[in-house]
């Protein structure tokens, strides 16, 4: 039997490297990789053979806040890869590269928003095979603050993940030799990633994920910076008097409108409905059972326990009334 490739993600916001580290792995410049590249639902595939019995496959995946395509459909790719292309096929990852900057002076919303989805997505359990690779090194000019950079990165935004186990690496010299000696290391079988057993395992859909629900309040959030900003807009016009002035605001307020309009059909697909969110409640139980439906009515009658935007409903009716039978349905 031929030998199982070592499988490799390369994943991080637009620009900060990462068709530019694998580039460096396959030893070709883009537009000559063809003869390495494929596609597996939508995403692009490298192979390198080492050797007859070593063989690589590294995948350029698709940042989130790419203005040519939604989240929701970058997210669905990434998905479709992930679950139904390798893990039901019982093919782990054996590593994730996360590419990040390090000339970058501050994390734009756009490197926040694919760290974030990126840790939700790994989990904590597959975080051994996981590196953050800085990239540019060799474009930096002041070596202290690169260094302040790091420090920052590596006890704030990327403490989480270092907590888990992540490693940090420095892609020092845009070179092959580099991208290699990164990479070397990362052969141990894999472990799964909470995406994809959440999706597979768990049987949830794509919006019910951990990323998901992350990708949703984010999105969420830039719906409700954009009702504001309209607001003002609004009320800016209403209190200029110079009507050419007045035109560029209701222009820019039409843009911001149609934008909005946007994010909210985003919003829309990857809202939960009402019955998903409570059978989500007892998902942890695969067998629901009276004790889970107890431990909802217990959990919803403590105040604290309970979210604003969470929704109690009481079955109430005399034993044998068959109120686990109405309610079991909706726990599926
Ligand atoms: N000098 C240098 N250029 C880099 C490095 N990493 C990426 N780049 C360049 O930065 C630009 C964006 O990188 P790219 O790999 O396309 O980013 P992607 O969007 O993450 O795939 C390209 O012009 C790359 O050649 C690096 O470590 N050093
Ligand atoms: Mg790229």
């Amino acid at each position: 039997m031929a030998p199982q490739p070592i499988v490799i993600a390369v994943m991080g916001p637009m620009g900060s490297g990462k068709t530019n580290f694998i580039n460096k792995l396959t030893g070709t410049k883009e537009e000559e990789a063809h003869q390495f590249k494929s596609y597996t639902h939508g995403i692009k595939e490298f192979t390198v053979n080492l050797s007859r019995d070593r063989q690589y496959v590294f995948a350029d995946i698709p940042a989130f806040d790419d203005p040519s395509r939604s989240d929701q459909d970058t997210f669905r790719t990434i998905a479709e890869w992930l679950g139904k292309n390798r893990y039901r096929a019982n093919v782990k990852l054996n590593g994730i590269i996360y590419t990040h900057r390090i000339t970058d002076e501050r994390m734009s919303r756009s490197v926040c928003k694919n760290l974030e989805i990126f840790s939700r997505l790994c989990g904590d359990k597959a975080a051994s095979g996981v590196r953050l690779v800085t990239t540019m090194w060799d474009q930096v000019e002041n070596k202290e603050f690169a260094e302040n950079r790091v420090s920052q990165l590596e006890t704030n935004f990327w403490k989480p993940l270092i907590d888990a186990g992540v490693r940090h690496k420095r892609f020092e010299e845009n070179s092959s030799r580099c991208a290699w000696g990164i990479v070397e290391d990362l052969t141990g079988k894999g472990e799964a990633l909470l995406l994809q057993q959440e999706l597979v395992d768990m049987k949830r859909k794509l919006n019910e994920t951990t990323a998901g629900k992350i990708l949703y309040t984010q999105i969420h959030n830039l719906w409700q910076e954009q009702k504001e900003t309209i607001k003002q807009l609004q009320e800016e016009a209403k209190a200029q008097k110079d009507p050419e002035l007045v035109k560029e605001l209701e222009v820019e307020q039409q843009r911001l409108v149609a934008e909005l309009r946007k994010t909210s059909d985003e919003m829309d697909k990857l809202k939960i409905s009402l019955f998903r969110r409570i059978a989500l409640r007892f998902s942890s139980n695969t067998q629901p059972n009276q004790t889970a439906i107890l431990r909802f009515r217990y959990e919803a009658a403590h105040e604290n326990s309970v979210a604003k935007s969470d929704y109690v409903i009481f079955v109430v009716s005399p034993t044998g009334a068959q109120k686990t039978s109405v309610i079991s349905p909706l726990l599926c």
